[in-house]
């Protein structure tokens, strides 16, 4: 007997829909896209049809590792869990705590519902993220804009007439910060029905082909760029503001600075289409602007999403229909209070670095490890993370890994990362754990919800919320069960807050109608219970009862005005002049003055592939190497190049196998991350081993507002193979 089942994909940010067949035995025959989901409607990549293969990958680690000397053997959970409780014993000190999230916890429940209680149980501000080798300059221009870090507006891409995409390459990606399942029939849409997109990027992608105009920009110069636009706007009379602002002469000023003239010979893009790009946003009927990691990981990243939105105000086109819009998650908390945003309330101990959202640079992660003295790390926890090859200049950390006391890796594989770990807590299967896109669905381009249940019974091993709910236990010392905590702390502000929609009832009465099958599942019933949509709080009926009713998930309306809930300022306006990000206009003057390096090194991703950790499954890294460099076919005969070369940078040199192609400027050069499996236990990776772009990249480059590492525009030179060059 074979069953048929429906779940959310959980592998990138387009959270489509899948239809899966299983056997008896509880194996994937079969993986379409489902057809029925009102977000999605069928689409689906080769990653998620290659969703059964990865789930049943034999290199997944099914049982815990403990480690003894070089070697692991397999443990029980009761001792695993009991050896790290024995680890962190040993340490004196919690600030020599530290522990790292990858990116997987944006897409796990766990990672969503249990990573915040951990880190509070651990009593550290060590903590380090992906989000500071990705988006974090997104996170400090919102919050310093809008008060809040995640207020991130996304482009209204099925009504917008204007599209210009910086940075972002949605065809092989699918999309980030911007959820949208099949975003290539979106832009394809656009253009049908008589919109234009102009895409901005040092290479002609798959989504610049598609694009109405693709325009060639130096790495790393999105903001000088983005401000010659700005001030074409002042110049040509083209400001009008949708919304009351503050700072907009003082945003005048600054753009003074960056003329189309004085940013061109630094961009690359000749004045005359920045001017006529400034004009046409302003004066299609309705624009958006957006821009991803091209943009984020680079020197001037924050200042770079600043302007994004200060075009897409300046333009009239924030929060209105077809412009850059907030989503209405179905969990998001009715009332978001706190202290207005800040960022460096503290700083890293060894850089002075300042913390953003909570957290430190992962950039400082090895200095915090290697530098002695009161603080020092000696202890480390990574959830769902692979910064040896995901960190800057990631041969730092695998020295310095070896380095700590303990180490514990939460993690279903043995990689260049966990392989220092003590211990390695294995997650289950994804078909065994439920899905609920609690981040994803705050940056949809529509508002939509869906809920997938586990599909299979969990065989005696815990789930990962249950795995970190028990870190967090041991972490605290505390006993007792951390949902019925969680869930009566909300229930108890909700009742007491004006207005809730639960004023005054009882909270034993609410708690005992919560559903759900693991605490996970009542957590969720609460938000969606006490979201905007919700049957208690909001203006709907949702509950984990309706999601579970409607497997395909429920579409919850096209995108509207909302600035009035989303705004979190003290004084109650968009901040368009921020004190943090005017004084670093100082810094991206400076640089204007500069020289530019000769070779700058970008990244890259591929469809099939997904950071460091989808190279294990054969049909996704089959056909031609993907690690390769990208050069521009001048710069091979320039500089009497063969089929490989030697990249060196102020961090180190690898020998890369060449791709000739015009599709990327003269002086540009492209190695996708995520890999370097040369000594990898899983075997398929270990075939197609590539090298780690990171071991080029450098921490000591930061973004300074956001501490975000620098992978694009990296000085590089690159030489023949077999030359030696005098240092
Ligand atoms: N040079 C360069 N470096 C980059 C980038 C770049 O463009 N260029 N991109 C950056 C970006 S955007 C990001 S997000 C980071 C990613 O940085 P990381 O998040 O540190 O790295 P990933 O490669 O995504 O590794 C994910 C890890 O999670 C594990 N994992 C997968 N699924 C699960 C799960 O369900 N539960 C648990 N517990 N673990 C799971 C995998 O085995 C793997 O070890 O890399 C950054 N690094
Ligand atoms: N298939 C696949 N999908 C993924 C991932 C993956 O690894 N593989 N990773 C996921 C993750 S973690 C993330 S964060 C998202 C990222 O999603 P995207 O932001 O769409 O990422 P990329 O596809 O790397 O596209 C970035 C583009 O920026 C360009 N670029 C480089 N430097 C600059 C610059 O200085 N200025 C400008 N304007 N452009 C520049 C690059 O040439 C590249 O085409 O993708 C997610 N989806
Ligand atoms: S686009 Fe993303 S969410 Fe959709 S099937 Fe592919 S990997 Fe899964
Ligand atoms: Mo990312």
């Amino acid at each position: 007997m074979t069953s048929t089942v429906h779940r959310t994909c959980p592998l990138c940010e387009a959270v489509c829909g899948l239809t899966l067949t299983l056997d008896e035995g509880g194996h994937v025959t079969s993986v379409r896209g489902d057809k029925e989901d009102p977000f999605s409607k069928g689409f689906i990549c080769p990653k998620g049809a290659s969703l059964g293969r990865l789930d049943e990958d034999p290199d997944r680690l099914r049982k815990p590792l403990i480690r003894e000397g070089e070697l692991w053997r397999e443990a029980g959970w009761e001792e695993a869990f009991a050896a790290v409780r024995a680890g962190l014993e040993r340490v004196a000190d919690r600030r020599s705590v530290a522990i790292y999230l990858g990116n997987p916890n944006a897409h796990t429940m766990a990672g969503a519902l249990y990573v915040a209680p951990l880190v509070k149980a651990l009593g550290t501000r060590n903590l380090y993220s992906a989000s500071t080798a990705d988006q974090m300059p997104k996170h400090v221009a919102s919050g310093l804009m809008f008060g809040h870090p995640l207020a991130i507006p996304v482009p209204d891409l099925d009504r917008t007439d204007y599209l210009l995409m910086l940075g972002a390459n949605p065809l092989e990606s699918n999309g980030s910060l911007c959820t949208a399942p099949d975003f290539p029939g979106r832009l394809k849409a656009l253009r049908r029905r008589g919109g234009r997109l102009v895409v901005v990027d040092p290479r002609r992608t798959r989504t610049a082909a598609l694009a109405d105009e693709h325009v060639f920009v130096r790495p790393g110069t999105d903001a000088y760029l983005l401000f010659g636009l700005v001030h074409t706007l002042f110049e040509a009379g083209l400001v009008t503001p949708s919304h009351a602002v503050n700072g907009l002469g003082q945003v005048r000023e600054a753009a003074k600075h960056f003329p189309p003239e004085a940013v061109s010979p630094r961009t690359g893009v000749p004045a005359e289409v920045i001017r006529r790009l400034a004009v046409e946003l302003a004066t299609a009927r309705t624009a958006a602007v957006y821009a991803r990691i091209g943009t984020c990981t680079a020197e001037f990243g924050t200042l770079a999403q600043w302007l994004v939105e200060v075009l897409n105000v300046l333009t009239g086109n924030l929060d209105r229909p077809g412009g850059a819009m907030f989503a209405k998650p179905a969990t998001e908390p009715g009332v978001r209070r706190g202290r207005p945003y800040a960022v460096g309330r503290w700083k890293s101990r060894v850089r002075g670095l300042p913390e953003t959202n909570g957290e430190l640079p992962v950039a400082t992660l090895a200095d915090e490890i290697e530098t002695p003295g009161e603080g020092q790390v000696t202890f480390l926890l990574t959830v769902a993370g692979n910064p040896v090859l995901s960190a800057p200049h990631g041969p730092r950390l695998d020295a310095a890994f070896r380095q700590l006391d303990f180490m514990v890796s939460v993690d279903p594989y043995l990689n260049e990362t966990t392989k220092h770990a003590d211990v390695i807590l294995p997650p289950p299967r994804v078909l065994q754990s439920g899905h609920y896109d609690f981040a994803l669905l705050g940056f949809a381009v529509r508002n939509y919800t869906r809920y997938s249940p586990p599909l299979l019974p969990l065989d005696g091993q815990p789930s990962e919320a249950e795995i970190l709910a028990r870190l967090a236990m041991i972490a605290s010392g505390l006993e007792g069960d951390l949902d019925a905590f969680v869930i009566d702390e909300m229930l108890r502000k909700a009742t007491e807050t004006p207005g809730s929609g639960v004023e005054g009832r009882d909270v034993a009465e609410l708690r005992a109608a919560l559903e759900g099958g693991t605490g996970a599942e009542r957590r969720l019933d609460l938000m969606l219970r006490l979201g905007p949509y919700g049957e208690w709080a909001g203006k709907g009926d949702l509950s984990l009862r309706k999601l579970l009713d409607n497997p395909h998930g429920l579409d919850l309306g096209a995108l509207e005005p909302r600035l009035d809930e989303v705004l979190r300022t003290a004084s109650g306006l968009i901040e368009l002049a921020p004190r943090e990000l005017i004084e670093d206009v100082e810094r991206l003057r400076g640089r204007l003055a500069e020289e530019p390096p000769e070779i700058v090194l970008v990244g890259r991703r591929h469809l099939r592939s997904n950071n460091s950790w989808m190279h294990n499954v054969g049909p996704l890294v089959g056909g031609s190497n993907t690690c390769t460099l990208q050069i521009n076919p001048a710069d091979v005969a320039r500089l009497g190049l063969g089929e490989h070369a030697v990249v060196r940078s102020a961090k180190g040199q690898l020998t890369v196998p060449l791709e000739p192609t015009d599709t990327i400027m003269p002086g540009v050069v492209s190695l996708p991350h995520g890999w370097g499996h040369a000594d990898s236990a899983q075997s398929v990776a270990a075939d197609h081993p590539g090298v780690s772009v990171n071991a080029l990249t450098d921490e000591t480059a930061v973004d300074v507002p956001s501490g975000n590492a620098v992978f694009n525009g990296v000085p590089v030179s690159i030489s023949p193979t077999g030359v030696i060059i005098a240092q």
